[in-house]
């Protein structure tokens, strides 16, 4: 099939999940067009069958705020009309299903055709931006015109029946991850530089936004450096990063912990690594944890929103309230002292992920999108 994935390119969950989707898809033998305004990070392979194309957003002196839903809406046209598009299948709804709503009836206009449109709802859409009032009414509009709605949790799916109007099924495809690109042997020497007396390594990833509470990471390894040699590796960037550097100093914890930025290279990180934490006010999911888990990382994370699918309490890992810095501190520490008990959680915490693999969820989307074939047999 032609398929067009509509994503934001940086390193935020919704755009790394829609491009390793698309990429499995293109392996699968559809063609597969991105369309969005930067190459998507991890949109980093040759492949014949994906196409990339940029949306330009032109500016003008009158505008305060370039029009990019307008631009974007626009390519979209392009990209159906001349690369004869089977469907769209947008990630993160704002403003991404209202564009594509916009675009399909532009080319219904032109050319009769109905184009599909699946949107997948993946979490601040729905759970902090989209139920603003600002923008709720064209998010509940755009959710229910789209043509399959599907949330990327159970959570997300109830929280989105809870906070808009939706008049449609929204069926649950879970996230996913590429298990044998994270089950990689660790690379001793890399291992040597971040921890050189055999300390414990303890990891952080996120876009340091407020809904992370990255300072509750902080708080942790601070708790965790008291009583185990550890280090703390904060991979990604966001508005946080400045007031975290300066709590590591207040805290005198400079020497334990680095900040690396956006890394493109997780799986190297992740494989020398045994403890993945995620203490966010919420997530609807956490893919940054089930990518953790297959490689063999522990997760300590809050019990909120979609986390108790994927992290399961005592087995994988262990969950606290929000903010409960101390129960994670402490539920850190005894599993990091017990070698025997964190090497039994490694085991469980892969195994976990396994279900979650890739191969068990594109034919997932795959059932969806065959649903819109024009052709007999779908191709
Ligand atoms: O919060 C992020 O890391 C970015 C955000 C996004 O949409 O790019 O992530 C959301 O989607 C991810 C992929 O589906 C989920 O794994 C995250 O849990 C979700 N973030 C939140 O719900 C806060």
């Amino acid at each position: 099939m032609r398929i067009g994935i509509v994503c934001y390119p940086t390193f935020g969950g919704s755009g790394v999940l829609a491009t390793e989707l698309g990429k499995a898809l293109a392996d699968k033998g559809h063609k597969v067009h991105f369309i969005t305004y930067q190459q998507p990070v991890r949109l980093n392979v040759f492949n014949t069958n994906i196409f990339y194309h940029e949306v330009r957003v032109p500016t003008y002196p009158l505008f305060d705020y370039p029009p990019y839903e307008i631009a974007l809406a626009s390519t979209m046209v392009d990209v159906i009309m001349n690369y004869d598009l089977d469907l769209l299948h947008v990630h993160y709804a704002i403003p991404h299903a209202s564009a594509a709503y916009m675009a399909k009836q532009i080319v219904k206009q032109k050319t009769g055709r109905v184009v599909p449109v699946i949107t997948t709802l993946h979490g601040t859409d729905i759970t902090l931006v989209g139920k603003d009032k600002t923008y709720e009414p064209v998010v509940t509009f755009s959710i229910n015109e789209s043509d399959a709605i599907t949330a990327v949790s159970e959570n997300l799916r109830e929280e989105t029946f809870k906070n808009f109007a939706i008049t449609k099924p929204i069926e649950v495809i879970t996230n996913f991850v590429d298990i044998s690109r994270f089950n990689k042997k660790p690379i001793d020497a890399f291992k040597k530089v971040i921890a050189p007396n055999g300390e414990k390594i303890v990891v952080h990833a996120s876009n340091f936004r407020k809904v992370k509470r990255v300072e509750d990471v902080i708080k942790v390894f601070y708790e965790i450096q008291k009583q185990i040699r550890a280090k703390l590796l904060m991979v990604g960037d966001g508005p946080e990063r400045p007031a975290m550097e300066e709590l590591a100093r207040e805290l005198g914890i400079t020497d334990e912990i680095r900040f690396v930025g956006k890394q493109e290279q997780m799986e190297e990180i992740l494989a020398v690594s045994d403890l993945f934490l995620l203490p966010s006010e919420y997530e609807s999911f956490g893919l940054a944890a089930l990518e953790a888990m297959a490689a063999g990382n522990i997760v300590i994370s809050t019990n909120a929103g979609g986390l108790p699918e994927i992290n399961i309490h005592g087995v994988t890992g262990y969950m606290a309230n929000v903010g409960d810095v101390e129960a994670m501190s402490q539920f850190a520490i005894s599993i990091l002292e017990d070698e025997a008990g964190l090497e039994r959680m490694k085991a469980a915490a892969f195994k976990q992920a396994e279900a979650f693999d890739i191969s068990n969820i594109i034919p997932l989307y795959e059932t969806i999108y065959k649903r819109y074939c024009r052709m007999d047999p779908c191709v």
